[in-house]
């Protein structure tokens, strides 16, 4: 019995000086273990009197409960001081400031590709892509643009060289695409009305002075459906400039134009003031031209396999690099490709605002540029 708590005052002296769960399981197994001291003791009941075994049995137990329990409790206690002490450690603040200043800049075409995207998303349409080298019949036949159409030449195109078979059916002829409209013809192929798109990226005509580059980028956008109107291309266009130029009202007229795919076509101008150094957009006596607009020629439509009986749309086609340029200064559009890092450190964008509809368009409150 004094051997018993001999031994019990000696186990949990070590249990409580164990400082962490290594050394504690150390004591469990030299006490509890296979070969452990109050094992062995256990073992040793087998040679006592049936009076002594009762007896001992008893105590045996109870100081194998007992020891159990201070383990247990000395086990949690460790557990928690080491989850502490983790927390503590791998303790960060969140409020610190990201890393200085990054180097990267987003490029102001891609910025507005993002702008666009979002306001048109948020008008429920959806980005369609296609690929930079079309087919003619893509490119301009379907887009009522048949041979030896003026517009063919209008258009500057960059011709692929001709297969060698000398082909002289021009459908089989490729180009890099002039527009992005062959893409709204894919879609036409693809999928039924209601069609609600957007086809931004880029495209290529042989010209080139301040405001034309060989590869520029477009917008343009195709809803079709049954009963649209021009009243519908009206109210969509006039809240795209709004939210683009982050205004809350703004002047807009269109005046009577020609596009082969769209009958009637329109331009669309936005009300501004033209001093010598800038453009001032939203107020002011002047008018500038931003984007071209129509409802979708019938032959447009029928090539797209949609019957003109039954549905309408309208279409539209804005450039995406002229937005950049109003929209944030820019005056040489021959610089935005020149790939120049002084450039694109004055006029591109920090990488981590994002531009959304929720988040801020431009979203350059002074730091961004
Ligand atoms: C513009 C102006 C007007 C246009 C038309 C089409 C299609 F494929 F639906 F016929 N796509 N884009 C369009 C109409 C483009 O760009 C100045």
């Amino acid at each position: 019995m004094e051997n018993i708590e001999k031994l019990k005052g000696q186990v949990v002296e070590d249990i409580n000086k164990a400082k962490d769960i290594k050394s504690l399981e150390d004591i469990r197994v030299a006490v509890l273990g296979k070969k452990g001291s109050i094992t062995e003791l256990m073992k040793g009941l087998a040679s006592l009197s049936v009076e002594e075994k009762k007896e001992m049995g008893k105590n045996l137990n109870l100081l194998k409960t007992e020891v159990e329990a201070v383990l247990e409790t000395k086990k949690s206690e460790l557990e928690e001081a080491e989850l502490n002490a983790k927390l503590n450690n791998e303790r960060i603040d969140v409020t610190l400031p990201i890393r200085p200043e990054t180097q990267g800049r987003i490029h102001p075409v891609s910025k507005i590709y993002e702008e666009v995207v979002s306001i048109f998303g948020q008008m429920g349409f959806a980005v369609a892509e296609g690929p930079d080298i079309e087919d003619t019949f893509h490119n301009f036949t379907a887009l009522n643009m048949p041979d030896n159409h003026p517009a063919r030449q209008m258009h500057d195109t960059f011709y692929l060289p001709k297969e060698k078979n000398g082909s002289q059916d021009m459908d089989d002829s490729y180009v890099i695409r002039t527009h992005t409209s062959p893409v709204q013809i894919r879609t036409m192929q693809k999928q039924q009305p209601p069609i609600r798109i957007i086809a931004p990226g880029r495209t290529y005509r042989s010209d080139y002075d301040a405001t034309h580059t060989p590869m520029f980028h477009q917008v343009e956008g195709l809803v079709i459906d049954k009963n649209i109107t021009m009243a519908h291309l009206k109210g969509c266009l006039y809240d795209f400039v709004k939210t683009f130029f982050e205004l809350d009202e703004i002047p807009v007229r269109y005046r009577p134009s020609f596009f082969p795919f769209t009958e009637p076509s329109a331009e669309m101008d936005i009300g501004c003031l033209k001093t010598k150094s800038e453009i001032k957009i939203g107020a002011g006596n002047d008018w500038l031209e931003i984007l071209g607009c129509g409802m979708v020629h019938p032959n447009v439509l029928r090539a797209g396999g949609i019957d003109p009986e039954v549905y309408q749309g309208f279409a539209f086609g804005v450039g995406m690099d002229r937005l950049a340029m109003l929209k944030y200064g820019i005056p040489d559009l021959r610089t935005f490709f020149e790939s120049d890092v002084r450039w694109l450190k004055n006029y591109g964008f920090a990488p981590l605002d994002e531009s959304s509809m929720t988040n801020g368009l431009s979203n350059n409150g002074g730091q961004t540029r």
